[in-house]
């Protein structure tokens, strides 16, 4: 299929039921990465449904689900090499996990534990790796946008073969950075895919009051750029779009914006009540008629590559996997209090010497 910006329908490759409405074969993907594929989906729904129990259980503070946004996570990550950068926003686990983030480390993260890059030190949105080209999410909606196009900017000036990719959400693009940052990826040429996740809300804040477009992807005409609609739901779609556009970044011919049309299962956080802004029965329309990873399952059964004897074994297997990530977590001490302050900037600063020494009395140490 030939991958053409804005369209009036998002791109898919299969049907809600998983059967195939145009030719897969073509994405040259092996049995191999479809077994592969299906195995981070479920990995990750299995991670997040964890996490939530954490909350539950009073032992984790905060936590941002992306339970519903596996395939475009999932498929938008897998087309990104080591060299390229990813910026990630407070519900992008899924990606920064493909990237190379550790489930222990993403458990530890939640937890506020010392393996956990950040050391406990971040809203629990997730960590950076500096060894993975991964800065640490911001809390800051849209805040990552420039920065991310930044980043582009100078692998476009330095000639690099790698490109950057960020995650933001539909709010994000009602912020001054989104703009910002669409059009100097344009004017400069960067390398960038600016992918957003538009899951129909921000917090309570439904689409059709963000945005008078018909379409997010269509803003990226304003600034001269492409735009892409894609089934958020359909892993092999989001990741056919993605390539593309990453192929296309690494070949010098520029930025895309790539809007993924997706729907959120939970709560926009752990502190937040959907019950009260969502109509009756659209959630659990998504969840029955839509559900990513079900697609993605029903797609390998039609290929007589799955059955219910393999999808035991995998759920098996996968909750074993999780369970060992979170007893590492777990296992992981939790930062001496006297570094709360470690990291704020490369050196202490006076400000925060006297700080630490407040701390310090404060604590009688
Ligand atoms: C600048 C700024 N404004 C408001 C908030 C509070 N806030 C956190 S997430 C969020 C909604 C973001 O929605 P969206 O961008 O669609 O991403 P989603 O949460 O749906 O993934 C808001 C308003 C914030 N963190 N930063």
């Amino acid at each position: 299929m030939q991958i053409k910006p804005f369209t009036d329908t998002p791109i898919k490759y299969l049907e809600y039921d998983g059967r195939p409405s145009a030719d897969v074969k073509e994405l040259g993907l092996s049995t191999d990465d479809y077994l592969r594929m299906y195995r981070e989906l479920v990995f990750a729904r299995a991670v997040d449904d964890r996490c939530y129990i954490l909350v539950r259980q009073g032992r984790s503070g905060f936590f941002a689900q992306i339970a519903g946004q596996e395939a475009s996570q999932i498929g938008s990550a897998l087309p990104l090499r080591a060299q390229d950068w990813m910026y990630g926003d407070h519900r992008s686990q899924g990606s920064l996990m493909i990237k190379g983030l550790k489930a222990s480390e993403w458990f530890a993260h939640q937890l506020g534990r010392m393996l956990d890059p950040s050391q406990g030190r971040l809203m629990p949105h997730g960590p950076g790796r500096r060894d993975l080209n991964m800065p640490p999410p911001s809390s800051t909606v849209g805040n990552q946008i420039t920065e991310a196009v930044g980043t582009a900017m100078a692998q476009h000036i330095k000639k690099s073969d790698g490109i950057t990719i960020c995650y933001f959400g539909d709010g994000a693009t009602s912020e001054g950075d989104f703009h910002v940052g669409m059009n100097f990826a344009a004017v400069y040429n960067s390398p960038v895919i600016l992918f957003c996740q538009n899951n129909q809300y921000a917090i309570s804040v439904k689409l059709e009051e963000q945005t008078h477009t018909k379409t997010i992807a269509e803003k990226a005409k304003a600034y001269g750029m492409e735009g892409f609609l894609v089934d958020g739901n359909d892993l092999l779609a989001v990741y056919a779009v993605t390539k593309h556009c990453a192929d296309k970044a690494r070949a010098g011919r520029g930025p895309s914006l790539i809007e993924s049309y997706t729907y959120r299962y939970g709560p926009h956080s752990s502190a937040d009540d959907d019950t009260r802004y969502r109509p009756k029965g659209e959630l659990e329309m998504w969840r029955t008629q839509r559900d990513p990873i079900m697609r993605f399952r029903n797609f390998l059964a039609s290929q007589k590559l799955w059955d219910e004897k393999k999808e035991e074994a995998l759920l098996v297997d996968v909750k074993a996997e999780v369970a060992k990530a979170l007893a590492e977590a777990e296992a992981s001490p939790v930062p001496e209090m006297m570094t709360v302050l470690d990291h704020t900037y490369a050196a202490y600063t006076p400000q925060l010497e006297w700080e630490r020494k407040e701390l310090a009395a404060e604590l009688g140490v």
